[in-house]
């Protein structure tokens, strides 16, 4: 015998007849089987009928039970979507720079990015009719309140409590509003963005691993906005950022030389109003007439260069100097021209020196030139790199005196002995007028603009003077031989130095100017193969920023040569700063403008989230800082440098412009500062 596992089993087995143990339940069904066998015929059928109409009716209700079902389980689904989508949603505004940062409370935030005002209550839309804002899920949670796991174990009681349920009700109403400020993000090339994400703060620290760009939660999202919307949201994009610098400036540095966006201050350099100055032609390019308008009214009340001041030549030509001739090319207006010949007669006494290599610095209101305390040298690239202006500064004049001296420079730099094939080094001797620190070649700080400036001003002079293209070609030919290299676990190529013939794989951002450069040269006629150096070395300067957790590049980059080496780029704790320097994007113009490769706006676009999303201030201004590496705190450095005005964010704007005549490559050259200045027009022959 096989006793029934269960006593409530419904047995078929048939027990053994002859069995005389006690079994309470073989006995029940012995005694209903024989009253079944009592019941007539016409009972046992109605009983069967019964039973089988019971099954029919069941049957008949299980779609509807089943669906919901379904139904129920499907929002379930829904719901963890929501929560995993929440979660790949970059985090939303919590300021830690700015008041923040000092432990103040946060102030609200004017978001650049995408509207006009965010703040911890406010989501700014999406410009433009057509944003794809992601679907809403349904904000009442509360029918799904197990969710939260068992009614006991939920904080505010039992939902089936009247008070616990009430209270229940008021957090997840709350929870809800929180879902509709996170969901409200938009898709932008594959990237969910955060309607808000343009507020500059870095995520907490539990929320870092949400700071990676998602995946779009929906293809249909995926839809690049720029198709659906053109390229105007990118270009308003680049002037909410531009206005929200200006405002730092206005509020709180207004003529002085840089906005400190954290302390709400200034610092001053030669106290000419660096950035106001600086910024001129980009508000004039951007169609900002109202900061330009007021910006020229401080230029022509406030500005003064009858200051006993000590500026430096190379820093004050190409930012002001160069930046009041554009400006005057620009709008016509005499002003510009009448301010940008009083100070270029101001900075002459500094060639006043026994090589003509003119000194660093001199003191605009006494006319006394000097170089720096600790040496006679000037730098290399400082001396070389105020031709454009001064040369532009004489034609417009028609005053010999300008072009004469920077000629005389080039002249002499040209014949000087100590080159390595082309490639210079960077300080030269105001007495002797010649090289010194022989044996170090580098095309980043302190000679980087000399191979620039050769280029362009055998452009700005029609491309008639051979010895500047000569020492050119010359030059590009010494980096290509010397300096290039390929790192070994991406093959990235890049450009390093040399001391006294050891390759050091060490490039400062300043080189991501090369690629632009390389890629105008060969716009000019120049070689081929320089576009496709200029083509990989645009890749590189990519990688800097992209390999970085914030995105943005470190001031310098070391690059592994072994291929066993995990890492293509490699950052030194002494060299992960940022100063919102502008030649990755200012290349990113040139290889666009001359490709038409979409992927170089993209390049830029990243960026320029990246810039609003780790350094951008409340209250106006963005800030240069201590430590690309790291998200959750960037180190926010206080300084607001004139050139991310005057040129990062005017090439991000000329790159998002299809607009080719908006200071087209043919009929302008940008000096180093991204000021333009006119090609001259060929001599009648
Ligand atoms: C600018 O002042 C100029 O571009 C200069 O040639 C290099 N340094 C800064 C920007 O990084």
């Amino acid at each position: 015998m096989y006793p029934p596992s269960r006593k409530d089993f419904i047995s078929l087995t048939l027990s053994d007849p002859h069995s005389h143990s006690y079994n309470n339940g073989k006995h029940r069904r012995q005694s209903c089987w024989r009253k079944w066998k009592q019941l007539s015929r016409l009972q046992r059928s109605l009983v069967l009928f019964l039973l089988a109409l019971l099954l029919i009716l069941g049957l008949l209700a299980y779609p509807s039970i089943t669906e919901q079902w379904r139904g129920l389980s499907d929002r379930e689904d829904w719901l963890e979507l929501d929560d995993r989508d929440l979660k790949a949603v970059p985090p939303g505004v919590k300021p830690v720079l700015g008041p923040a940062a000092a432990g103040k409370p946060p102030a609200p935030v004017v978001g650049p990015h995408l509207g006009p005002a965010v703040g911890p209550d406010s989501v700014a839309e999406p410009r433009g009719p057509n944003v794809p804002i992601l679907a809403k899920p349904p904000t009442k949670k509360k029918t799904f309140s197990n969710k939260r796991g068992p009614p006991s174990l939920q904080k505010d009681g039992n939902v089936s409590d009247p008070i616990g349920g009430e209270k229940q009700e008021v957090v997840e109403d709350e929870e809800g509003e929180e879902d509709d400020k996170e969901k409200k993000i938009v898709s932008w090339r594959g990237a969910i963005i955060e309607a808000d994400q343009a507020t500059e703060p870095p995520p907490s620290a539990n929320e870092k691993e949400a700071a990676a760009p998602p995946a779009p939660a929906n293809p249909a999202d995926a839809v690049p906005t720029e198709v659906v919307n053109g390229t105007i949201d990118r270009l308003e994009a680049v002037r909410d950022a531009f206005r929200h610098a200006w405002k730092g400036y206005k509020n709180y540095a207004w003529g002085q030389d840089e906005l400190k966006p954290i302390s709400k201050s200034f610092g001053q350099w030669f106290g000419l109003g660096l950035t106001l100055i600086d910024s001129l032609d980009t508000m004039w390019i951007m169609g900002l007439k109202e900061e330009f308008a007021e910006a020229k009214n401080w230029v022509e009340k406030e500005l003064s260069f009858d200051k006993n001041t000590d500026v430096n030549l190379f820093e004050t030509t190409i930012r002001i100097l160069g930046g009041l001739l554009s400006s005057y090319h620009l709008t016509g207006d005499r002003l510009f021209l009448e301010k940008a010949k009083d100070l270029g007669s101001r900075l002459m006494p500094a060639f006043k020196t026994p090589s003509k290599i003119p000194f660093s610095d001199v003191n605009i209101g006494k006319g006394i030139a000097h170089p720096p305390r600790w040496t006679s040298d000037s730098t290399l690239a400082e001396v070389t790199s105020i031709q454009l202006e001064f040369r532009e500064l004489s034609r417009l004049t028609q005053d010999p005196q300008y072009q004469e001296v920077v000629n005389e420079v080039m002249k002499m730099v040209h014949k000087l002995p100590g080159k390595h094939d082309g490639l210079v080094p960077m300080f030269i001797n105001t007495q002797s007028g010649q090289f010194t620190h022989k044996g170090v070649f580098t095309l980043g700080a302190r000679a980087d603009s000399y191979y620039e400036y050769l280029l362009k001003q055998w452009i700005q002079g029609g491309k008639t003077e051979d010895d500047l293209l000569e020492d050119y070609l010359q030059a590009m030919e010494g980096v290509r031989k010397h300096l290039v290299r390929q790192t070994g676990p991406g093959r990235l190529t890049f450009i390093g130095e040399l001391s006294h013939n050891r390759f050091n794989p060490k490039m400062d951002h300043l080189v991501c100017f090369l690629p632009g450069t390389l890629a105008l040269g060969a716009h000019n006629g120049l070689p081929g193969d320089h576009m496709d150096l200029a083509v990989q070395l645009m890749e590189t300067c990519h990688q800097m920023y992209k390999q970085m957790e914030t995105g943005l590049s470190p001031e310098i980059a070391h690059f592994s040569l072994q291929a066993s080496d995990g890492h293509d780029v490699i950052v030194k704790p002494a060299d992960r700063h940022n100063l919102l320097r502008p030649e990755t994007v200012e290349s990113l113009f040139y290889m666009y403008r001359f490709t038409k490769d979409t992927k170089y706006k993209d390049w830029g676009w990243d960026i320029l989230q990246n810039f609003n999303k780790y350094t951008k201030v409340s209250g106006g201004g963005y800030t240069s800082i201590s430590n690309v590496r790291d998200p959750v705190n960037p180190g926010p450095r206080d300084k607001m440098e004139s050139f991310f005005l005057g040129e990062t964010l005017k090439y991000l704007y000329l790159l998002f412009s299809d607009d080719m005549e908006l200071l087209s490559l043919d009929k302008y050259v940008f000096n180093t500062e991204a000021h333009p200045l006119p090609i001259w027009p060929s001599p009648p022959k």
